[in-house]
C-alpha cells in the first residue's frame, strides 16, 4: 500500500485536529483511582457533574512508521491533586515519544524501570523529548486548558497496568498556591 502527503490542521487553542482518524475523552469516573483523595474523586463524580479530564485526537495511517495527536486537557484538581492523564510505559521499550506543549502550563512526569524518576515543565513552545523506557504522564497545572501534539510510532503500544496500581513515585499538587512535586505516599507508606 503507498501512502500519499497530506497536511493535517491542529488548533493550537482547542487542540481540534482535521482530518483525524480517532478521538476518545476521559472523564473523571473513567480515572478511578489515579488521585490520591479518593473520596474527593467519588464526590466530583456524583455531585460536581463527572467533569471532562481529557480529550485525545489522533492522525494515524496503516503501514506508517509515525502517528500523531493532539491531548487537550482541562484545568482542575481532585483534593489538591492537579488533573492528569492515566500515564503510561510504551509496550515496546524501544520506543520513545516527544510532546510538543501548543497551550497552557502543565508538568510531564516520567519515571523509567528502575523507579528513577523526573519532570519536565510543558508550557507553549516546549517540546518534551520522552526516552525509550520511561513511563510518561501529563499534568495540567494551570488554569486554562493544556494542549499538546505527540508523536510516535503506533507499534510503541500502551502499558498502563505497571502503574495502575500506585502510580508513579512523583505527585503534583498544589501547596499554599504554588505548584509542588512531592513523593508519592502510596510508595513512602509500602
Ligand atoms: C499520548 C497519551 C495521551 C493520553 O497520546 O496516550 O496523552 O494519556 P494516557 O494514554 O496516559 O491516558 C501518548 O503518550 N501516547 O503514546
Ligand atoms: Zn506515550
Amino acid at each position: 500500500m503507498s501512502l500519499l502527503p497530506e497536511t493535517v490542521t491542529i488548533d493550537a487553542m482547542t487542540g481540534a485536529l482535521s482530518p483525524a482518524t480517532g478521538h476518545y475523552a476521559k472523564h473523571l469516573a473513567d480515572l478511578e483511582g489515579l488521585f490520591q483523595d479518593a473520596t474527593a474523586w467519588a464526590n466530583a463524580v456524583a455531585h460536581g457533574g463527572n467533569p471532562l479530564v481529557y480529550e485525545v485526537i489522533e492522525y494515524r495511517k496503516d503501514g506508517s512508521d509515525l502517528f500523531f495527536g493532539t491531548t487537550t486537557m482541562q484545568p482542575g484538581r481532585v483534593g489538591t491533586e492537579f488533573y492528569m492523564t492515566r500515564g503510561h510505559f510504551h509496550s515496546n521499550p524501544a520506543m520513545g515519544e516527544v510532546y510538543y506543549t501548543r497551550r497552557g502550563e502543565g508538568l510531564l512526569l516520567l519515571e523509567n524501570r528502575g523507579g528513577e524518576s523526573r519532570h519536565v515543565p510543558m508550557r507553549a513552545g516546549s517540546c518534551a523529548f520522552i526516552p525509550p523506557g520511561w513511563a510518561h504522564r501529563s499534568v495540567n497545572t494551570g488554569d486554562e486548558p493544556l494542549v499538546f501534539v505527540w508523536v510516535c510510532n503506533p507499534a510503541a503500544g500502551h502499558d498502563y497496568a505497571a502503574i495502575l496500581d500506585k502510580g508513579l513515585r512523583q505527585i503534583a499538587v498544589e501547596q499554599d498556591g504554588a505548584v509542588a512535586i512531592l513523593p508519592n505516599p502510596r510508595f513512602t507508606q509500602g
